[in-house]
This record gives structure tokens, sequence and C-alpha cells, in this order.
């Protein structure tokens, strides 16, 4: 058996119960097929990929708060420190009813590979809860917050561990854990990112992933020798990553016709007005059904189907395995042109393998979304030297970025015979620098 496959073989069998976790470690072994191959022998005595698929460190804990009624709750708090081989663990906190050990396992591997391909020297690690802070006043929010910090802050530091927000972590989030980890250290210092600007955040943060994926999508476009501009897209989610893919999208002259959330979406024939959308989902917390009172010709629907609208770009930017093999088909019978994935992991594997066996240019997230957690690096930089750029030095320095991994992964997978597999292509980019530095260090 290849050692890949045995590899594979073994995370199913020791991680029972955790098929997202599963997913993203053969979607990476799979494509790394060929860099394994020519290293077999130096790899396995190095068991590399052993420790690879192993995170250094799982740390599980529990989060009692304290409800508006005064009933004590319950959650389960988690953060994975995967892989230090290239610096300090950096990755968000996701705040879902979803979350368990298995999703953290998942989202933090692709870290690791997305931070090694930012070009910036921070290692991969993701946490989180099974806490919802929908429909949680902002007391209740402030008080799990607290906990989770309370624990979380005995394993990070701003040379050890940096997490940052994702799913249900935001501004607000952020601001109470960042709180809670000075009042219990007494150290003011860059331990996460995200910050608010008053407190060492970085300009540009918030609007980083999507700004970045639509960087790397306009950039992929270009070298297949096609001009963004005039284009139609369908983008998924109404959270931070979506609103701010549709806002670069239109001022790059894309129109947007769509977004969702977890009940439904919304078709806007005119392009989504973005200013609503954040009205709505910033401001006031609500769902996509009042997006209608500010745009009477929109449509909503309960349910899936951003995925069956006549679009040139496709943007899945929710979450994980939201775009199935049905709705690739959908679009690919419509004319998609491209589909860049700004949430992680949000394309099936048969869906993904679909879309690029049509022709269909297909950008990864771990390299498309990978604008966030570059400029979390950024926020790092400005607090270590403690100045604040512009926002226009930030916004150039994640457009330099986005360009260079577009290229990277190109470049990659054009030299192991894959052309235009970005997958690959990305994959065995993020591999090679993680890959070198492990070796390098030894037995750890
Ligand atoms: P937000 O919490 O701001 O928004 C998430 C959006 O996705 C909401 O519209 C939410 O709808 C929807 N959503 C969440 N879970 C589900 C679900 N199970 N089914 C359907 N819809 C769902 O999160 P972000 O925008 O920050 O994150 C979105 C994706 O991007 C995630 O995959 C995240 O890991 C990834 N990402 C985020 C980065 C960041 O900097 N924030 C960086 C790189 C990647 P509802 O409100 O109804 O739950
Ligand atoms: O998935 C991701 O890259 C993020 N949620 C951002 C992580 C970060 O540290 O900014």
């Amino acid at each position: 058996m290849s050692y890949v496959d045995e590899i594979i073989e073994a995370v199913v069998a020791k991680n029972p119960s955790e098929p997202e976790f599963h997913q993203a470690v053969k979607e990476v072994l799979n494509s790394l097929r060929p860099v394994v191959d020519a290293n077999e022998e130096k790899y396995r005595k190095e068991a590399l990929l052993e420790r690879l698929v192993e995170p250094e460190r799982q740390i599980k804990f529990r989060v009692p708060w304290v409800d508006d009624k005064g009933r004590v709750q319950v959650n389960t708090g988690y953060r994975v420190q995967f892989n230090s081989a290239i610096g300090p663990y950096k990755g968000g906190l996701r705040l879902h009813p979803s979350v368990n050990l298995g999703i953290i396992k998942f989202l933090g591997f692709e870290q690791i590979f997305k931070n090694s391909l930012t070009g910036l020297p921070i290692g991969g690690g993701k946490g989180g809860s099974d806490f919802d802070p929908k429909g949680k006043s902002d007391r209740e929010v402030m008080a799990f917050c607290q906990s989770f910090m309370t624990e979380l802050c005995k394993y990070i530091g701003e040379n050890t561990d940096v997490p940052a927000g994702d799913i249900g972590t935001g501004a607000r989030e952020i601001g109470y854990l960042y709180g809670q980890y000075k009042r219990i250290t007494g150290r003011y210092e860059g331990v996460l990112t995200g910050k608010g600007l008053s407190y060492g955040g970085s300009l540009a943060r918030t609007e980083a992933t999507g700004y970045g994926l639509l960087y790397l999508t306009q950039e992929m476009l270009k070298m297949n020798g096609i001009d963004i501009a005039g284009k139609t897209a369908a983008v998924s989610g109404s959270g931070n990553v979506a609103i701010y893919a549709i806002q670069k999208a239109q001022q790059l002259g894309v129109k947007v016709l769509t977004c969702s959330d977890s009940n439904g979406w919304v078709y806007d024939p005119e392009g989504i007005d973005v200013a609503a959308l954040k009205e709505i989902k910033e401001v006031r917390r609500a769902r996509l059904t009042e997006y209608k009172n500010y745009r009477p010709n929109s449509e909503y629907h309960e349910g899936r189907g951003v995925w069956t609208v006549k679009v040139d770009l496709a943007l899945p930017c929710a979450t994980q395995n939201e775009l199935h093999l049905e709705d690739a088909k959908a679009l690919a019978a419509n004319g998609v042109i491209a589909v860049a994935e700004g949430a992680n992991m949000p394309t099936t594997m048969e869906a993904t393998e679909y879309l690029q066996e049509q022709g269909i240019l297909f950008a990864p997230g771990k390299a498309a979304n990978a604008g966030g957690v570059a400029t979390s690096a950024l926020e790092m930089s400005q607090n270590s030297e403690r100045l604040s750029w512009t926002f226009d030095e930030v916004d150039a320095k994640l457009q330099g970025i986005m360009v260079n991994i577009c290229h990277n992964m190109a470049d990659a997978a054009e030299r192991y015979g894959f052309a235009k597999n970005y997958v690959a292509g990305a994959n065995i980019a993020g591999f090679e620098k993680v890959v070198d530095a492990m070796l390098a260090q030894g037995v750890v």
C-alpha cells in the first residue's frame, strides 16, 4: 500500500466519528501523492505524514456560564494546536452548535497549509465551542466569552498561539475575550487578532477575507485571460466573509445576485444591497427575511437554492459542505466559469471533482480565503512594532499576498504536471514550506 493510503487508513481508524477531519486529510494527502512518492523513503523514515496528521496538542475544556434567567449553562471549549513548524499557532475560534472535535481538527489541519501559503510565519491552529451566540443577549455572550477565556488563557499568547474570529465570533466576541485575557494575565499584547481599532486591531482586517477572496478570484481569471468586470456572481452566506466579498465584487464591477443564511436565501436581480445587508446582519443581528423590506423587487426563498441561479462566478462563503454534487451540476449547466471558496471546505469532494472535470476554474478555500489570516498576521506585526498602518497600506499588502498565492498555487500545479488543478497546487505549495521546516527541526 502506498504511504499516503496507509496514512489515510490510519487516520480514519484512529479518529472515528470525525468525517470532516477525514475529508480534509484525504483531500490534502491525495493531492500530495507525487511529492510524497518522490520522497517516500525520507518521509517514512521521519514519520513525516504520521506527525503531520497528529495535532501537536488538543485542549478540551468545560465552559460554565450563567444565563439571563440565572440558570447555569455548560458548553465545551476546544483549542487544537496543530502544527507550529513555521510559526506560532494561528487560527480562528468558531462558536456554533455544530462544533465538535472533528470539526475543529479539520479546520486546524486546513489552517496549516493556508497559513503557509500566505508566506507569513504562522503555524496552524483552531478552536471554538458548541455555544450558539444566536439569540443570546450581550450579557450572556460576555459571560460565555469570559468563562471560555478563563481556561483558554493558560494556553495562548502572542508568541505561542493567537486566536481570532470565525463563524459566530466577530468583533463583539473578540472584545470580550480580549478584555478577560488582559484582566487575568495583566498583559496588553497581541494575543488575539480581529481586535477593535481602539485597542490594537488592524484596519482592513474586517474586510480582509472577503476582499482577499475577490483579489484572488480576479487574478485567477486574469491568468486565464478573463476579465472579472461585468460578470455575475452567486454568494452564499451573509456573515463577515460574504458581506465583504459582495462589497469588493461590486467594486470590481461584478453583479452579485444572491446571499443566504441558514434559513433561506435572497435573489436580488438588481444586485445585493450591501448597506442593507450590513444593517440587517451587523447592526440588528436579524434574519434575511428582513431584506425584502429594504429591496421590494428581491425574492426570499426558504431553504437552499443559491447555486440554482445562472451566474458566471460562484463564491460559497457560509460553511463546510454547502455546495453538493447536484449544485455543481446546476452551476455547470448554467455556464459557471469559476468557483472560489470563501468558506473552509464548502464544496464536497464529489462536487469539486465534477467542477474540475468540466474545466471550471476552482480556487480552494485554503488559498482563496487566506486573506483573513494573512491580515491577522499583519495585525500581529503592527502590534509587535506598536504602530498602526493605514487602510491603504494593509489593503495593498493583502492584494500582494493574494496575487502571490494565486501564482504560487498555479506554479506548483504546473511543476507537478497538474496544470490548472489549483487544489493540488495549493496543497503542494502550502506543504512544501511546512515539510522543509519540520524536517529541519528534527523529530519533535
Ligand atoms: P459568520 O458567522 O460571520 O457568518 C456565517 C454565515 O454562514 C452566516 O450567514 C450563517 O448563517 C451561515 N452559516 C453558518 N453555518 C451554517 C450552516 N451550518 N448552514 C448554513 N449556513 C450557515 O462567519 P464568517 O463569515 O466569518 O465565516 C464563514 C466561512 O468563512 C466559514 O467557513 C469560516 O470558517 C470561513 N472563514 C472565515 C474567515 C474570517 O476571517 N472570518 C477567514 C477564512 C475563512 P446564520 O446566521 O443563519 O447561521
Ligand atoms: O479560517 C480562517 O482562516 C479564519 N477564521 C481566520 C483566522 C485568523 O487567525 O485570522
